[in-house]
């Protein structure tokens, strides 16, 4: 065996039934070059863990499948590179799934307004039944979720102009929101004036006072350095965000049934990875703000939950998913509204 040329090795153990190529050998020029968008800046952990993943998927492939990240919006928009995703021109992309639910409704059901307490409920429910609802319905839009969510975190609202404690503070704020229908109901039955911006554009429109505010996790704030432009932080945990893994099901089909479980197994195990390190690093994330000059508020979440309940945000959200939908949520978050 060792004196076989690496050529006629790859040529007798593809012969020989369920043994895959990639394991063998050193490849050259990748088989499959597939393009990852992300929106986040190159250092959050959703990137350094995409990248890792990336990384082991070139190794163990020995380069079959080569998966370049593109960090930052660099292709684009959120609204841009979803249709790039599904016409195939880029394979691989991380998605809030209130963004994706321009396309498959269900995919926001996760961020109804306070509907999860805390982790280990949203972990269990997107582990579970509910992502794998959510999931079923992406499938059917030519586009594949892998099964593991990675982490954008709880959202809390930020202001350069006041401090957001109440309600009644939120009353004709404007405060930029990601494009989704459910952000843009939650924060008009909140009061607010929304205005929907893809966060490519986040930062100047915070700059230039387009919005007074806007609402993401700590991480967000901090890496996309949204501290420059803002001073209160109010943690008011409204809802929780996460980003599907997502792959054009065409181009994920394309791949080799060995490959495609490889880089699943390995996409599957860097959001694990991703997950620890954000709860760590949303954390520690308050003092570093702090020393930044943002000034941070806790509030309470029961008045902001009765708002949206006299708005009667939760009746029309529940009709809207349908029944099964919505029971499937109220499995892991106890009764709603
Ligand atoms: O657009 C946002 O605010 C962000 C970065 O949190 C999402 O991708 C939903």
């Amino acid at each position: 065996m060792v004196k076989m040329t690496r050529r006629r090795l790859m040529a007798a153990s593809g012969a020989a039934a369920g043994i895959s190529l990639f394991a063998i050998g050193k490849a050259h020029a990748a088989e499959f070059s597939y393009k990852l968008a992300t929106n986040l800046a190159g250092d959050h952990p959703l990137n350094m863990r995409a990248k890792e993943a990336a990384d082991r998927i070139r190794k163990a492939s020995n380069g079959q499948l080569d998966i370049q990240l593109f960090p930052n919006n660099q292709l684009g928009s959120d609204t841009d590179v979803l249709s790039q995703l599904r016409s195939g021109a880029v394979e691989l992309f991380t998605l809030s799934g209130l963004i994706l639910s321009t396309l498959v409704p269900v995919a926001s059901i996760n961020g109804i307004g306070f509907a999860f307490p805390d982790y280990p409920a949203v972990w269990k429910a997107m582990d579970g039944e509910l992502g794998a609802f959510i999931r079923a319905a992406i499938a059917k839009s030519g586009i594949t979720a892998m099964e593991h969510i990675w982490d954008n975190g709880f959202r809390h609202i930020s202001s350069s102009t006041k401090a957001i404690v109440t309600p009644a503070d939120l009353e004709g704020f404007k405060i930029r929101v990601p494009v989704s229908p459910l952000w843009t109901s939650m924060f008009k039955a909140l009061g607010a004036s929304p205005i929907s911006i893809n966060v490519s554009e986040m930062y100047s429109a915070l700059q230039t006072k387009i919005a007074e505010g806007q609402e993401n996790p700590l991480a967000v704030i901090w890496t996309m350095r949204v501290f420059e432009v803002q001073k209160y932080i109010s943690l008011t945990g409204h809802m929780w965000d996460g980003y599907w893994m997502l792959a054009n099901t065409k181009a994920w089909q394309a791949l080799p049934d060995d490959l495609r479980a490889l880089a699943t197994k390995e996409l599957n195990a860097s959001a694990l990875d991703q997950r620890a390190d954000l709860e760590k690093l949303n954390t520690g994330l308050r003092k570093d703000l702090e020393a930044k000059g943002i000034e941070f508020k806790t509030v309470d979440k029961e008045p902001f939950r009765e708002k949206l309940r006299q708005a009667g945000f939760f009746n029309e959200w529940k009709q809207k998913y349908g029944d099964e939908a919505w029971s499937v949520l109220e499995k892991f978050t106890g009764k709603i509204a």
